[in-house]
């Protein structure tokens, strides 16, 4: 199922005016049925003609100032040998996620950049991988995550948290070529080939049930870090 949101105004001919697609961020709720989850779902050009999907789960009623947990799933398509998304919208000092094909199931990557070289591990946010929504087939791969840490961090700016609600702005890089240990996490990985950004509304992934959710797929919740959420 797929909810396009009030964002981008629609003429009498149902055709999108033109001015407004280049410059507001369409935000897509899809409800993924694999997983159950409802995702705020944005797509990033990784070539000129594919693209990569980049999906998030949020808790719904999170507490103002509260860090909380978020679910990522990522399509990423057979090209790439590795795609990563970046919290706080640049390369440098904010967690950026990166994940490498790695036979059905992607290795997921925690990591820090302190300057335009290679990023570091960082032991600041975890991954969790859900026992679904991961794999890969002849022109895709796919993997989805619970991560602690994504949206809240000490970077460039400070304390920083993505408010659940908000639409922030995305960085995101990838690159063909393949990393060196694909079921490594500390791999070493090739420099991107492509880099740019994406406007991703937060608030079109919110889900009241999101610690149920969590627990059909095979993740205990996140405690206090995911608010007051539902619980079973
Ligand atoms: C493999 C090691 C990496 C190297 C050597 C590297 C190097 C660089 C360099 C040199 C630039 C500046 C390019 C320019 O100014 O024209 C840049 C920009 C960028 N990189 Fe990386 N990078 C690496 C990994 C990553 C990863 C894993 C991400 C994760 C998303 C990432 C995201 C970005 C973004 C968003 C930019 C845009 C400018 C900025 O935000 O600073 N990079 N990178
Ligand atoms: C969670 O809900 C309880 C009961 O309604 C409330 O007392 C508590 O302050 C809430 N916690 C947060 C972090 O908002
Ligand atoms: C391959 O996987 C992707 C991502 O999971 C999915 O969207 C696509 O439909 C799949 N293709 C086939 C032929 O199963
Ligand atoms: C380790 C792990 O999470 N594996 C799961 C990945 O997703 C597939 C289905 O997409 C499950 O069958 C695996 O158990």
């Amino acid at each position: 199922m797929r909810t396009a949101y009030g964002l981008v105004a629609l003429g009498a001919a149902g055709i999108p005016a033109p001015e407004r697609l280049a410059l507001e961020a369409r935000a897509v709720a899809i409800v993924d049925q694999e997983t159950g989850f409802t995702f705020s779902e944005t797509k990033a050009a990784a070539t000129l003609t594919s693209n990569i999907v980049y999906r998030i789960a949020t808790p719904a009623n999170v507490p103002a100032g509260q860090p909380y947990d978020i679910v990522l799933q990522v399509i990423a398509p057979t090209s790439l040998g590795w795609v990563g998304l970046a919290w706080g919208g640049s390369m440098i000092r904010n967690p950026l996620t990166v994940a490498y094909p790695n036979g059905q199931k992607p290795t997921v990557s925690s990591r820090w950049a302190t300057g335009h070289s290679t990023p570091q591990a960082y032991t600041g946010a975890t991954y969790t991988p859900l026992s679904s929504g991961n794999k890969s087939n002849g022109t895709h791969w796919q993997y989805t995550v619970k991560c602690t840490g994504c949206t809240t961090y000490t970077g460039s700016a400070g304390a920083t948290r993505i408010d659940p609600l908000s639409t922030r702005r995305l960085g995101f890089a990838c690159a063909a070529g393949k990393v060196s240990n694909p079921s490594s996490t500390t791999s070493s990985i090739p420099v991107h080939d492509v880099y740019n950004y994406i406007t991703h509304d937060f608030s079109a992934g919110a889900n009241p049930n999101f610690e149920a959710l969590l627990q059909r797929n095979g993740v205990s919740g996140g405690g206090a870090e995911t608010g007051n959420t539902t619980r079973l």
